[in-house]
């Protein structure tokens, strides 16, 4: 059973009095315990309160998620493709109703800002919007024949069973980036999110058995990745791996799905710059460069970690940034006001902290921010100051790796071309940004910038469901998600050759 009480508790200051909700794992359309009997902790990272339980999810219950998905397979891929999208439109329409409670559940599990949790769930309702038109689409090739009297075409297949692991910075909005597409293509789905914040996809997989998705064809098990997230990983049952998380994990999960010759959809870190041209208009690019950074504090693989500013105007730009960072304040997210919310756990922070000292260690010059905040109001939670380093240069460890948190870098570029190299001097690539009112510089960076995504006059965050989703070197492996590149990733594609001569034709064989 769905254990479902009251979360009148969850508001009272200090720690939990009363009953705490204990979710369950989601199997073959029933909620059931783990075979561990075990359960772990979500806490509020801007309070530290306990907000509900999960189960501790084993290889064994994934093995039974895995089953239930395989059993659900045949029938649901011979839905017709309208009637999965039915589903997902019926889903949308749900979230939309509940977008207010479903987005301060998430503020409470993951610390981002209200209006920024609105914007997750938001993704959420758009990814599936976009994905029931799909099932109108769902598009294939026709050509012609090398041969007379004969049909080409492509059409798509789903792949099967389909794994997914997500992280916890767009709880909401990456999980349905992956389970739409899966779904209106055909697959069933074996689903781990990740444990910091489990509770937005256990609502989402509420509300999709609420619009009437057959059993089996969404299981979802919490639990740790060393158990949940590796049986995952190696299950033979399983026919295709879709992850976004660390580089260092996604290697791990491309290795695995490697051995079983899975098809693996990676979507990993990033270090985004975003470069200001002399001839910018400096106050936009100021608020784009405040919002990269400092947007879900810092917490995206698409954050604005470097800022890399043509000589003439850094500056003024630096002061003018400085200002604008100064006026952030940080809360918890709930609160009228705040603007930017704490870092998601203990071990995220030390990273953090760790990297600030670095960055001083190295010769950076720490220009604001840097320390954790324990005064009050932050005490319980787990929060850092923005953080703005200046006189980075591109070999700092600062420059090189990914941060994940709210600090960011001033570097100083020469020129357009210097500010280009700098940029592209990262083992990443997902997004860029530049700021400038020159056309031609314009579309020469988006020439020469190894990214998935790049943006003019716009800041690195706030990528469209609607168009691909990914990145070059070290931040993927080649696909793109979301899009039509998103269905791309959840179906295979199938020749269809038919003849209609009546006799043997030869393709590539000169009959002449
Ligand atoms: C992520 O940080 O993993 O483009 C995803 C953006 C968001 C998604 C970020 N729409 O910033």
């Amino acid at each position: 059973m769905f254990v479902d009480v009251g979360f009148a508790c969850i508001f009272r200051r200090y720690g939990v009095i009363g009953m705490v909700k204990t979710y369950l794992n989601f199997i073959d359309g029933k909620w059931v315990r783990s075979s561990s009997g075990k359960t772990f902790d979500n806490m509020n990272p801007a309070t530290g309160e306990l907000i509900a339980r999960f189960q501790a999810g084993t290889r064994e219950d994934v093995k039974k998620a895995v089953k239930s998905a395989k059993n659900a397979f045949p029938a649901w891929r011979e839905t017709p493709a309208t009637e999965r999208a039915d589903i997902l439109l019926r889903s949308s329409l749900i979230l939309e109703k509940r977008k207010e409670e479903l987005s301060r559940l998430m503020t409470m599990e993951n610390g981002k800002i209200l209006s920024e949790a609105r914007g997750d769930v938001q993704e959420a309702i758009d990814m599936f919007q976009y994905m029931a038109g799909e099932g109108r689409r769902l598009f294939g090739e026709t050509t012609k024949s090398e041969l007379r009297n004969k049909f080409c075409m492509s059409v798509r297949d789903p792949i099967g069973v389909v794994g997914m692991i997500t992280p916890w910075n767009f709880p909401m909005a990456i999980p349905a980036w992956k389970i739409a597409p899966a779904l209106v293509c055909g697959n069933t789905i074996v689903f781990k999110p990740a444990s910091d914040t489990p509770l937005s996809v256990m609502k989402l997989a509420e509300i999709l058995d609420e619009a009437g998705l057959p059993k089996g064809v969404l299981n979802v098990v919490t639990g740790s990745g060393g158990v949940v997230g590796k049986e995952i990983v190696e299950n033979q049952g399983i026919q295709h791996l879709s992850f976004t998380g660390s580089t260092e994990v996604g290697r791990e999960v491309y290795v695995g799905g490697a051995k079983k010759l899975n098809s693996v959809e990676l979507e990993m870190g990033g270090k985004n710059p975003q470069i200001v041209l002399k001839d910018a208009d400096l106050d936009l690019a100021v608020q784009g460069a405040l919002w990269g950074a400092f947007g879900t504090s810092g917490q995206r693989c698409t954050a604005t970690s470097r800022i890399i500013v043509e000589k003439p105007v850094l500056k003024k730009f630096t002061e003018k940034f400085l200002r604008k960072t100064r006026g952030i304040r940080t809360g918890n997210g709930l609160k009228k006001g705040i603007t930017m919310g704490p870092i998601i756990n203990g071990g995220q922070m030390t990273k953090i902290l760790g990297y600030i000292e670095t960055g001083k260690k190295e010769g950076a010059k720490l220009l604001l921010g840097g320390r954790r905040l324990s005064g009050k109001e932050h005490k319980r939670g787990n929060f850092i100051s923005p953080t703005v380093f200046g006189k980075v240069t591109k070999s700092m460890t600062i420059a090189q790796e990914e941060i994940f948190g709210p600090v960011t870098c001033i570097m100083e570029a020469k020129d357009f071309m210097d500010a280009v190299n700098i940029a592209n001097s990262v083992d990443y690539g997902l997004s860029w940004s530049i700021y400038t009112r020159d056309v031609n510089k314009a579309f020469k960076a988006m020439e020469l910038a190894e990214s998935g995504i790049f943006y003019v006059n716009a800041p690195t965050i706030g990528a469209e469901v609607h168009l691909p989703f990914g990145g070059v070197k070290g931040t993927g492996n080649g696909g793109r998600e979301a899009g039509t590149t998103g269905i791309d990733e959840f179906s295979e594609i199938k020749s269809v050759f038919v003849d209609y001569s009546g006799g043997l034709q030869r393709a590539q064989i000169d009959n002449k």
